[in-house]
């Protein structure tokens, strides 16, 4: 079984981590099959949305601790430059929605890859931790640049440090994510979401995601300049038109995401 399972759904691209038996752990044949999935989102314009979760019990329990064997450090920058930062990288700069459905524990990249996520959603009995500092790491995959914008310094100081299991609620609570669902109704629940996501003006939901990755380092004015820049692009897309149309004749829009 491949630890990446991968298949189109109505323009949903559902990518699930596929190694229950591990909590969905990354090895490197993962990490580097993900990356293969997400760079074909990218670029098959069939795909208007990514919906990302694991099989079994867990959404994914970071690095498989089992293969990082070697304790020289050099491993371990390569596997942060190789794997995770790649990773995130390509979530946050990929042209369609990203939908993170968190449907277990989430720990360690594992949890830092949900939050890169554009719209994160979990299931009840779902939890996070920042599970790096009881081995004694660093919280990376973005962690430390993303946790703090969502929840503030304080609360994620103190969660990176003492690695605390926060529930689903309390993540919803504190701003990790956008909604809780029950179990029973999860996965239906989430793929309304993905699914009303990949029938919405896919290239300006790609330009909301850029506006937002240039809004957490650029000033009032330099972010103004990026409205004006996107909004016009924005303005010339068919899904614009459609959308003033469709509102002036009373009607749904049928948008194509061009
Ligand atoms: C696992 C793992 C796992 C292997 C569960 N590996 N088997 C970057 C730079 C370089 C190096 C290091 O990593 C990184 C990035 C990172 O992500 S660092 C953080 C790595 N992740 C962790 O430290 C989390 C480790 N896992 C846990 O703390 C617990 O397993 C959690 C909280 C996820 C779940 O706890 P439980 O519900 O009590 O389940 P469990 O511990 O019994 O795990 C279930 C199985 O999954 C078990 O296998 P077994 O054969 O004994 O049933 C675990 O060994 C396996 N598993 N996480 N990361």
């Amino acid at each position: 079984m491949s630890s990446i399972l991968f298949e189109i759904q109505r323009a949903i691209a559902i990518i699930t981590f596929n190694r229950p038996e591990k909590f969905n752990a990354f090895n490197r044949e993962m990490a580097l099959l993900f990356q293969q999935k997400l760079d074909e989102c990218q670029h098959d314009k069939s795909i208007r949305c990514v919906y990302i979760t694991g099989a079994g019990e867990a959404f994914c329990a970071g690095q498989d601790l089992s293969e990082v064997t070697e304790t020289d450090g050099l491993s371990i920058n390569k596997i942060l430059r190789e794997h995770y930062n790649p990773i995130v990288w390509k979530i946050r700069t990929l042209e369609k929605p990203v939908v993170g459905a968190v449907n277990g524990v989430a720990a360690g990249a594992g949890a830092n890859i949900a939050f890169a996520c554009d719209v994160v959603l979990a299931t009840e009995s779902a939890y996070f931790t920042q599970a790096f500092s009881k081995i004694g790491l660093i919280p990376d995959t973005g962690g430390t640049y993303i946790l703090p914008r969502f929840i503030g310094w304080q609360r994620a100081s103190a969660l990176m440090m003492l690695a605390d299991r926060i529930s689903a609620a309390d993540a919803e609570r504190m701003g990790m994510l956008y909604k809780v669902f029950p179990d029973k109704v999860f996965k239906e629940e989430t793929m309304k979401i993905a699914q009303r996501l990949a029938e919405m003006p896919t290239r300006s939901l790609a330009m909301i995601k850029h506006a937002l990755n240039f809004s957490v380092s650029n000033t009032f004015e330099q972010q103004l300049k990026i409205e004006d820049i996107y909004q016009q692009r924005a303005v010339e897309t068919k899904d614009y038109k459609e959308g003033v149309k469709a509102f002036l004749e009373k009607r749904k829009p049928q948008f194509k995401g061009e």
